[in-house]
Protein backbone atom coordinates (compact mmCIF):
# COMPACT_ATOMS: atom_id res chain seq x y z
CA UNK A 1 0.00 0.00 0.00
CA UNK A 2 1.37 2.99 -1.01
CA UNK A 3 1.05 6.28 1.04
CA UNK A 4 -0.52 9.27 -0.90
CA UNK A 5 -1.05 12.43 1.34
CA UNK A 6 -3.06 15.43 -0.13
CA UNK A 7 -2.20 17.75 2.67
CA UNK A 8 -0.01 20.89 3.56
CA UNK A 9 0.97 19.09 6.92
CA UNK A 10 1.89 15.40 6.53
CA UNK A 11 4.66 14.19 8.62
CA UNK A 12 6.52 12.85 5.50
CA UNK A 13 5.05 14.11 2.26
CA UNK A 14 3.02 17.05 3.54
CA UNK A 15 2.88 19.60 1.24
CA UNK A 16 4.30 17.33 -1.70
CA UNK A 17 1.61 16.56 -3.36
CA UNK A 18 -1.10 19.01 -2.82
CA UNK A 19 -1.78 19.78 -6.43
CA UNK A 20 -4.23 17.11 -8.29
CA UNK A 21 -1.77 16.43 -10.73
CA UNK A 22 1.21 15.95 -8.71
CA UNK A 23 -0.82 13.75 -6.65
CA UNK A 24 -2.29 11.71 -9.46
CA UNK A 25 1.25 11.43 -11.33
CA UNK A 26 2.91 9.83 -7.52
CA UNK A 27 -0.10 7.50 -7.33
CA UNK A 28 0.62 6.44 -10.84
CA UNK A 29 4.15 6.21 -10.07
CA UNK A 30 3.91 3.72 -7.11
CA UNK A 31 1.79 1.59 -8.82
CA UNK A 32 4.93 1.36 -11.69
CA UNK A 33 7.09 0.26 -8.63
CA UNK A 34 4.76 -2.16 -7.54
CA UNK A 35 1.90 -0.72 -4.80
CA UNK A 36 -1.58 -2.94 -5.00
CA UNK A 37 -3.27 -0.21 -2.99
CA UNK A 38 -2.60 3.87 -3.37
CA UNK A 39 -3.81 5.49 -0.04
CA UNK A 40 -5.30 8.64 -0.60
CA UNK A 41 -5.31 10.92 2.80
CA UNK A 42 -6.52 14.28 3.16
CA UNK A 43 -6.36 14.70 6.80
CA UNK A 44 -2.98 14.41 8.80
CA UNK A 45 -3.15 12.54 11.78
CA UNK A 46 0.69 12.85 13.00
CA UNK A 47 0.54 13.70 16.53
CA UNK A 48 -0.55 16.84 17.56
CA UNK A 49 -2.11 17.71 13.95
CA UNK A 50 -5.10 20.02 13.85
CA UNK A 51 -8.68 18.45 12.39
CA UNK A 52 -9.53 19.62 8.52
CA UNK A 53 -13.47 20.22 7.89
CA UNK A 54 -14.77 17.76 5.69
CA UNK A 55 -15.38 19.75 2.58
CA UNK A 56 -11.04 21.00 2.53
CA UNK A 57 -11.02 17.05 2.84
CA UNK A 58 -13.30 16.18 0.08
CA UNK A 59 -12.01 18.70 -2.15
CA UNK A 60 -7.88 17.52 -1.98
CA UNK A 61 -9.35 13.74 -2.24
CA UNK A 62 -11.62 12.98 -4.81
CA UNK A 63 -10.10 14.66 -8.10
CA UNK A 64 -7.27 12.39 -7.34
CA UNK A 65 -9.49 9.22 -6.26
CA UNK A 66 -11.61 9.56 -9.14
CA UNK A 67 -8.16 9.63 -11.95
CA UNK A 68 -6.21 6.99 -9.69
CA UNK A 69 -9.10 4.54 -9.31
CA UNK A 70 -9.15 3.24 -12.74
CA UNK A 71 -5.48 2.44 -12.86
CA UNK A 72 -5.36 0.43 -9.06
CA UNK A 73 -7.16 -0.29 -5.86
CA UNK A 74 -7.64 3.32 -4.16
CA UNK A 75 -8.00 3.42 -0.55
CA UNK A 76 -9.55 6.05 1.62
CA UNK A 77 -7.85 7.09 4.76
CA UNK A 78 -10.11 9.09 6.23
CA UNK A 79 -12.12 9.69 9.65
CA UNK A 80 -15.05 11.12 8.60
CA UNK A 81 -18.14 9.01 7.16
CA UNK A 82 -18.98 11.46 4.88
CA UNK A 83 -15.27 11.50 3.05
CA UNK A 84 -15.60 7.61 3.12
CA UNK A 85 -18.69 7.55 1.38
CA UNK A 86 -18.02 10.39 -1.10
CA UNK A 87 -14.45 8.50 -1.60
CA UNK A 88 -16.55 5.12 -2.60
CA UNK A 89 -18.52 7.04 -4.55
CA UNK A 90 -15.64 8.28 -6.75
CA UNK A 91 -14.37 4.81 -7.13
CA UNK A 92 -12.21 4.13 -4.00
CA UNK A 93 -12.88 0.52 -2.55
CA UNK A 94 -11.35 -0.05 0.91
CA UNK A 95 -11.82 2.29 4.01
CA UNK A 96 -8.45 2.71 5.56
CA UNK A 97 -9.92 3.84 9.20
CA UNK A 98 -7.61 4.82 11.77
CA UNK A 99 -10.58 5.66 14.02
CA UNK A 100 -11.64 2.23 13.52
CA UNK A 101 -15.47 3.47 13.46
CA UNK A 102 -16.41 3.37 9.77
CA UNK A 103 -17.45 0.03 9.48
CA UNK A 104 -21.43 1.23 8.91
CA UNK A 105 -19.94 3.31 5.86
CA UNK A 106 -17.61 0.80 3.93
CA UNK A 107 -20.09 -2.57 4.57
CA UNK A 108 -23.11 0.26 2.71
CA UNK A 109 -20.90 1.10 0.11
CA UNK A 110 -19.42 -2.69 -0.18
CA UNK A 111 -16.25 -2.11 0.60
CA UNK A 112 -13.48 -3.32 2.44
CA UNK A 113 -12.19 -1.82 5.68
CA UNK A 114 -9.05 -1.50 7.96
CA UNK A 115 -9.53 -0.89 11.57
CA UNK A 116 -6.57 0.22 13.21
CA UNK A 117 -6.24 0.76 16.93
CA UNK A 118 -5.62 4.46 18.10
CA UNK A 119 -5.73 5.45 22.03
CA UNK A 120 -6.98 8.69 21.85
CA UNK A 121 -6.88 11.00 19.01
CA UNK A 122 -4.03 12.93 17.11
CA UNK A 123 -4.16 15.60 18.99
CA UNK A 124 -3.01 14.21 22.46
CA UNK A 125 -2.31 10.79 21.64
CA UNK A 126 1.35 11.11 22.54
CA UNK A 127 0.78 12.32 25.94
CA UNK A 128 2.01 9.70 28.07
CA UNK A 129 -0.20 6.61 26.41
CA UNK A 130 -0.09 3.94 29.30
CA UNK A 131 -1.51 0.06 28.53
CA UNK A 132 -1.26 -3.34 30.98
CA UNK A 133 -0.30 -5.08 28.69
CA UNK A 134 -0.06 -3.20 24.90
CA UNK A 135 -0.41 -6.30 22.32
CA UNK A 136 -3.35 -8.16 24.55
CA UNK A 137 -5.26 -4.65 24.79
CA UNK A 138 -4.44 -3.77 20.82
CA UNK A 139 -5.52 -7.15 19.66
CA UNK A 140 -8.75 -7.75 21.87
CA UNK A 141 -10.13 -4.06 20.59
CA UNK A 142 -9.18 -5.06 16.97
CA UNK A 143 -11.12 -8.22 17.30
CA UNK A 144 -13.97 -7.09 18.63
CA UNK A 145 -13.93 -4.43 16.18
CA UNK A 146 -13.50 -6.94 13.24
CA UNK A 147 -16.31 -9.52 14.46
CA UNK A 148 -19.26 -6.99 15.24
CA UNK A 149 -17.81 -4.62 11.94
CA UNK A 150 -20.36 -6.50 9.54
CA UNK A 151 -17.69 -6.09 6.55
CA UNK A 152 -16.92 -8.77 4.50
CA UNK A 153 -13.33 -7.90 3.90
CA UNK A 154 -11.99 -6.72 7.11
CA UNK A 155 -8.26 -6.28 7.53
CA UNK A 156 -6.35 -5.14 11.14
CA UNK A 157 -3.77 -2.74 11.94
CA UNK A 158 -2.27 -2.10 15.43
CA UNK A 159 -1.59 1.24 15.03
CA UNK A 160 1.74 2.42 15.05
CA UNK A 161 2.81 5.56 17.00
CA UNK A 162 -1.13 5.99 17.47
CA UNK A 163 -0.68 6.28 21.11
CA UNK A 164 2.36 4.20 21.61
CA UNK A 165 5.43 5.23 23.07
CA UNK A 166 8.86 3.82 21.47
CA UNK A 167 8.33 0.21 23.85
CA UNK A 168 4.55 -0.38 22.38
CA UNK A 169 5.76 0.16 18.86
CA UNK A 170 8.29 -2.13 19.21
CA UNK A 171 6.45 -4.86 21.55
CA UNK A 172 3.49 -4.73 18.87
CA UNK A 173 6.08 -5.34 16.20
CA UNK A 174 7.92 -8.05 18.22
CA UNK A 175 4.44 -9.96 18.64
CA UNK A 176 2.83 -9.47 15.53
CA UNK A 177 2.60 -12.93 15.46
CA UNK A 178 0.17 -12.96 17.74
CA UNK A 179 -1.89 -10.62 15.73
CA UNK A 180 -1.91 -12.78 12.69
CA UNK A 181 -3.07 -15.48 14.99
CA UNK A 182 -6.51 -13.91 15.05
CA UNK A 183 -7.21 -15.15 11.31
CA UNK A 184 -7.67 -11.43 10.35
CA UNK A 185 -5.58 -10.03 7.49
CA UNK A 186 -2.89 -7.53 9.01
CA UNK A 187 -1.66 -4.39 7.82
CA UNK A 188 1.36 -2.51 9.31
CA UNK A 189 2.62 0.95 9.15
CA UNK A 190 5.99 1.31 10.33
CA UNK A 191 7.15 4.35 7.35
CA UNK A 192 9.22 7.23 8.27
CA UNK A 193 7.64 7.20 11.80
CA UNK A 194 9.71 9.08 14.58
CA UNK A 195 10.39 6.07 16.15
CA UNK A 196 12.54 5.17 14.07
CA UNK A 197 14.37 7.59 14.05
CA UNK A 198 14.36 7.88 17.76
CA UNK A 199 16.38 4.19 17.33
CA UNK A 200 18.49 4.89 14.35
CA UNK A 201 19.59 8.25 15.55
CA UNK A 202 17.86 9.44 11.89
CA UNK A 203 17.18 12.78 12.35
CA UNK A 204 14.81 13.80 9.13
CA UNK A 205 12.08 11.62 7.89
CA UNK A 206 14.17 10.63 4.49
CA UNK A 207 16.72 9.42 7.07
CA UNK A 208 14.37 6.37 7.83
CA UNK A 209 13.62 4.69 4.73
CA UNK A 210 16.55 1.85 5.48
CA UNK A 211 14.60 1.02 9.02
CA UNK A 212 11.38 1.85 7.43
CA UNK A 213 12.14 -1.25 4.93
CA UNK A 214 13.68 -3.31 7.64
CA UNK A 215 10.75 -3.15 9.50
CA UNK A 216 7.95 -3.73 6.50
CA UNK A 217 10.52 -6.62 5.85
CA UNK A 218 10.07 -7.67 9.61
CA UNK A 219 6.72 -7.47 9.59
CA UNK A 220 5.97 -9.39 6.17
CA UNK A 221 8.00 -11.85 7.19
CA UNK A 222 5.97 -12.44 10.61
CA UNK A 223 2.58 -13.03 8.40
CA UNK A 224 1.42 -9.38 7.87
CA UNK A 225 -0.44 -9.06 4.54
CA UNK A 226 -0.03 -5.66 3.84
CA UNK A 227 2.34 -3.08 4.64
CA UNK A 228 1.00 0.96 4.01
CA UNK A 229 4.96 2.70 2.50
CA UNK A 230 5.93 5.86 1.14
CA UNK A 231 9.01 4.38 -0.61
CA UNK A 232 7.51 1.60 -2.95
CA UNK A 233 10.49 0.57 -5.11
CA UNK A 234 12.42 -0.05 -1.92
CA UNK A 235 10.40 -1.86 0.15
CA UNK A 236 8.64 -4.06 -2.72
CA UNK A 237 12.57 -5.52 -3.85
CA UNK A 238 12.65 -6.04 0.07
CA UNK A 239 9.58 -7.79 0.78
CA UNK A 240 9.10 -9.56 -2.73
CA UNK A 241 10.42 -12.72 -2.01
CA UNK A 242 9.76 -13.01 1.49
CA UNK A 243 6.07 -14.13 0.57
CA UNK A 244 4.32 -16.27 -2.14
CA UNK A 245 1.66 -13.15 -2.20
CA UNK A 246 3.93 -10.33 -2.74
N1 LIG B 1 -0.34 5.83 9.70
C1 LIG B 1 -0.61 7.07 9.27
C2 LIG B 1 -1.79 7.35 8.58
N2 LIG B 1 -2.68 6.36 8.30
N3 LIG B 1 -3.30 4.09 8.38
C3 LIG B 1 -3.05 2.85 8.79
N4 LIG B 1 -3.92 1.86 8.49
N5 LIG B 1 -1.92 2.53 9.49
C4 LIG B 1 -1.00 3.46 9.83
O1 LIG B 1 0.01 3.12 10.50
C5 LIG B 1 -1.23 4.81 9.42
C6 LIG B 1 -2.41 5.11 8.69
C7 LIG B 1 0.36 8.17 9.54
O2 LIG B 1 1.28 8.32 8.52
P1 LIG B 1 1.20 9.37 7.30
O3 LIG B 1 -0.05 9.21 6.52
O4 LIG B 1 2.44 9.24 6.52
O5 LIG B 1 1.23 10.80 7.98
P2 LIG B 1 0.10 11.86 8.32
O6 LIG B 1 -0.87 11.21 9.24
O7 LIG B 1 0.88 12.98 8.97
O8 LIG B 1 -0.56 12.27 7.05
Amino acid sequence: MGVLNVTPDSFSDGGRWLDTGAAVAHGRAMVDEGADVVDVGGESTRPGAAAVPADEELRRVLPVVEALAPHVRVSIDTRKAAVATAALAAGATLVNDVSATLAPVAAAGGAGWVAMHMKGEPRTMQQSPTYDDVVAEVKAFLVERAAASGVDEVWIDPGIGFGKTLEHNLLLLRHLADLVATGYPVVIGTSRKSFLGRLTGGAGVDDRVEASVATAAWAVSQGAAMVRVHDVRETVAAVRRLTPAV
